[in-house]
């Protein structure tokens, strides 16, 4: 018969086995025990695992009901800090090791404050923290000796420098980003548990990505391209990452096709040409082998490819998606976002010309926008509708080739989002930070959208080549402000320093922490499935062009246009006519009128259209839809940031001058004095000006208007000035606002405007720079545009 250890020599047993890191005693030590602090924790973690004999939750791991109301995880209460720790020695401190772990948090994640650097009257340190003495010369073997490989500090100079850059994004590699607020307009509990949607008021913090999707990462801003609108909402609940584009409408509708676009668009594999553009042959081979692309193609091709700023266009989420509420209910939704500015683009020819003057445009404004605290501002917008509207539909609400038009589901404002921060480091926030269309939070979900499924995957994918490792979420800028705990370990760059021992779960060595949240995490929606697997399309899927002329045919006329003569362009590019002809023979299936113009702009004769995946298709709800022309919005800012010159030069009548700089930097407009030269202007009357830019850095192209005061003097050196020449030219040719005094009639004709001209929309030409031309100037100015001066071939 066994006899139980006497209590004595359990102590003794006790009081060596429990300070062993390897093999312990059979009977955990008695409470008050007094051999020392590593009995005490092993008493403390004894207590602790014998509250957890079983696990208490593995019955309700089953079932149905179980799935979407999960328990929450089993815990115990340590009975001591020490049942929990690493180590019993972490009550010691220096500088270096700090203090114990506060419980329950986890110091990676939070505010960026913890991990902001500023040099101010500190001297220069190696890594290693060790001033350096000497930043200019290397360390010689006399002065004019051999280099010597002990100089540590050289070394670790030039051998960080050697490694500074991370691969680009292999898709929007160029893009801009800032940080900003979410704000809730309304509780939106009916539709959805989101965190951030809960009250009136409630502010999430957000930082965004604009970008192109084509160039590399040192590409021009101002590409024909998509452009990328990502934001990522730090809520309390964890990050959302809504990765959107300014184009409702996606190219193709399976993942399986990305690849394949991609390498289509990018410059072709064997001269690695063009650069961030998408006129050329195997683009246009790939997307006339794809009809589906030809709704988004209408979007590409139109002005909305080159907008005039990434604070005047719209973003969308694409897919659809899924709120889901506090009682597991659902409903489909977009996304879509709406420039407080208005929705405004560039023309073709004054986008080609900034990409020499400015390749920063859309960057640099975006920033200048933040630093003069215009802070941008778009409001977030949702379309809801049920599963039921959704299937009787006349096109597959998971088909991201398709819109659901504004007529089928009216937009409803939930909040807003307000960009007022620059980021201090552009390498640390904007090039590191990580989106990812899996990244989503209680309340919002995903739909079987195939294009959405393959998102899913592809993007913390891409982050683990491009930023080294599976430890991108502790950067600084990606690390969530919802406190992250969970059993995920080590890897390349690991920035927490766990406490404790158990890494799994469940356990008991770490009283069951962190534990399952069991209802209030995060319960995917349960969408019953129950089909053959196949790899397939559902038939709505072969409809290509009904939403295409829709698009179309809700255009402005300059718009159309510009869509023709986009077209033109690209496909004049292509170098093989048997592609040319595809494309247009595709375009007569959406637009007869546009195929048609097309094939005229290209010289060459209409091909038969091309073949129906669907012979007959259904006929949409909506034919025309006001909300897609760029014109639905024209913003409620006015002039606010519009780019305004001022020609000067010597002569000029500065008291002209300065009252139309006054009045209009009074309605927030940005006037810039562009003389032949920067520096001192000697005006025909009051003081020196001082021009801050010159016509040859800033070409006309750059600004949104322009004025040209009197001063006879002034105006005969601008018409004898082909820049200034130029100026104008393209100042009137892409539709701006120009008011010019009767002294630049020669510069005015020079620039191709007639007297004729004179009369048309945006232009004023007047004797004397009175009062009320600056307000017809400042109110044409507000229009933006005058496409109906228009010429055709422009
Ligand atoms: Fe992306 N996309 N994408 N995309 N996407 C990336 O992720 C991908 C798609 C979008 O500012 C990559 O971090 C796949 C649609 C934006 O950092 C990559 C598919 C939409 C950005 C990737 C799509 C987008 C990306 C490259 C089809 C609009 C830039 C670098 C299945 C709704 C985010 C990176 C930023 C970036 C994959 C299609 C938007 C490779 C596989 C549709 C705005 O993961």
């Amino acid at each position: 018969m066994a006899k139980s250890t006497p209590p004595e020599q359990a102590a003794q047993a006790a009081a060596t086995g429990f300070n062993s890191t390897d093999s312990g005693p059979a009977h955990d030590p008695a409470d008050g025990m007094k051999d020392g602090e590593g009995v005490a924790k092993a008493a403390a973690v004894g207590k602790m695992a014998s509250a957890m004999p079983h696990n208490p939750n593995k019955q309700a791991e089953h079932g149905h009901d179980n799935a979407l109301a999960p328990p929450e995880g089993a815990t115990a209460e340590p009975p001591s800090r020490d049942a929990t720790g690493s180590t019993l020695a972490e009550k010691n401190h220096t500088d270096k090791y700090g203090k114990p772990a506060a419980p329950g948090v986890n110091a990676a994640g939070g505010s960026l404050e913890r991990v902001r650097a500023d040099p101010e009257g500190q001297p220069l340190t190696t890594n290693q923290g060790v001033k350096v003495a000497d930043n200019q010369n290397s360390l010689k073997a006399g002065l004019r000796g051999p280099a010597l490989l002990k100089d540590f500090i050289l070394r670790e100079k030039i051998t960080h420098f050697d490694h500074e850059r991370i691969p680009e994004r292999v898709v929007h590699a160029r893009g801009s980003g800032a940080h900003g607020y979410f704000e809730c307009y309304e509780p939106l509990t009916e539709l959805t548990r989101a965190s951030l949607f809960a009250e009136a008021g409630k502010i999430t913090p957000v930082f965004v990505r604009f970008s192109t999707v084509a160039g590399e990462r040192g590409s021009k801003d101002t590409a024909r391209d998509v452009r990328g609108f990502a934001v990522k909402f730090y809520t309390d609940e964890g990050n959302w990452d809504l990765v959107g584009n300014n184009m409702p409408v996606f190219f193709i509708q399976d993942a399986m096709k990305f690849p394949d676009l991609v390498h289509a668009v990018k410059p072709e594999p064997h001269h690695a040409m063009p650069q961030a553009a998408s006129a050329h042959d195997t683009y246009w081979d790939f997307v006339s082998l794809m009809p589906e692309s030809t709704h988004m193609l209408m979007w590409q091709m139109s002005d909305r490819a080159i907008p005039r700023s990434y604070r005047m266009m719209q973003g969308f989420g694409v897919h659809t998606f899924r709120f889901v509420n506090e009682q597991g209910k659902s409903t489909f939704v977009k996304f879509h976002w709406n420039p407080k500015l208005g929705t405004h683009s560039l023309v073709w020819d004054e986008a080609v010309k900034i990409s020499g003057a400015d390749p920063d445009y859309n960057r640099r404004d975006l920033w200048e926008a933040i630093e003069s605290g215009a802070y941008p501002e778009w409001e977030l917008c949702v379309q809801t509708f049920t599963e039921e509207q959704a299937e009787a539909f006349s096109f597959d609400v998971l088909d991201a080739t398709k819109i659901v038009p504004e007529e089928l589901a009216p937009l409803q404002p939930i909040g807003r989002m307000v960009l007022d921060r620059n980021p201090d480091n552009f390498f640390a926030e904007t090039e590191q930070v990580a989106f990812c269309a899996a990244h989503v939070v209680p309340g919002i979900d995903f739909t079987n959208d195939p294009l959405l499924a393959g998102r899913i995957h592809s993007y913390v994918d891409t982050q683990i080549s491009r930023l080294g490792g599976p430890n991108f979420h502790e950067l600084p800028i990606n690390a969530p402000l919802a406190p992250v705990q969970n059993n995920q370990r080590d890897g390349m760059h690991r920035q927490a320093i766990h406490r404790g021992r158990s890494s799994y779960e469940p356990n008991s060595l770490g009283g069951g922490c962190p534990f399952q949240a069991g209802a209030q995490g995060f319960v995917s929606f349960p969408e019953p499935v129950e089909q053959d697997e196949v790899r397939g399309k559902p038939e709505k899927f072969a409809e290509h062009y009904n939403q295409a002329a829709l698009f179309y045919n809700s255009q402005t006329e300059a718009e159309q246009r510009h869509i023709a003569a986009a077209f033109r362009f690209e496909l004049s590019k292509v170098t093989v006519p048997a592609v040319r002809r595809r494309v247009v023979s595709m375009l007569r299936n959406a637009s007869e009128e546009l195929a048609a113009e097309v094939a005229q702009g290209l010289g060459m004769e209409l091909p038969e259209a091309m073949p129906r995946a669907l012979a007959k298709p259904p006929k949409p709800e909506v034919e025309v839809s006001p909300a897609l022309s760029l014109t639905a919005r024209q913003g409620e800012a006015g002039i606010q940031t519009r780019q305004v010159a001022v020609l000067v030069a010597d002569g000029v009548d500065g008291d002209a001058v300065w009252d139309a700089t006054y009045a209009l930097q009074e309605q927030g407009a940005v006037v810039r004095l562009v003389g032949p030269h920067i520096g001192t202007i000697t005006p025909g009357n009051g003081q020196a000006i001082d021009a801050d830019a010159s016509l040859e850095n800033h070409p006309g192209v750059l600004f949104d208007g322009v004025i040209v005061p009197g001063g006879a003097e002034a105006a005969k050196r601008l018409a004898a000035d082909p820049k200034a020449r130029e100026f104008l030219t393209d100042q009137f040719l892409h539709s701006k606002t120009i008011w010019a005094s009767r002294d630049a009639e020669a510069l005015l004709r020079q620039a191709g405007i007639t007297p004729q001209d004179e009369e048309l929309p945006g232009i004023f030409v007047t004797e004397k720079s009175e009062a009320k031309a600056l307000q017809n100037f400042i109110s044409a100015l507000g229009h933006h545009r005058h496409f109906e001066r228009e010429r055709p071939a422009a």
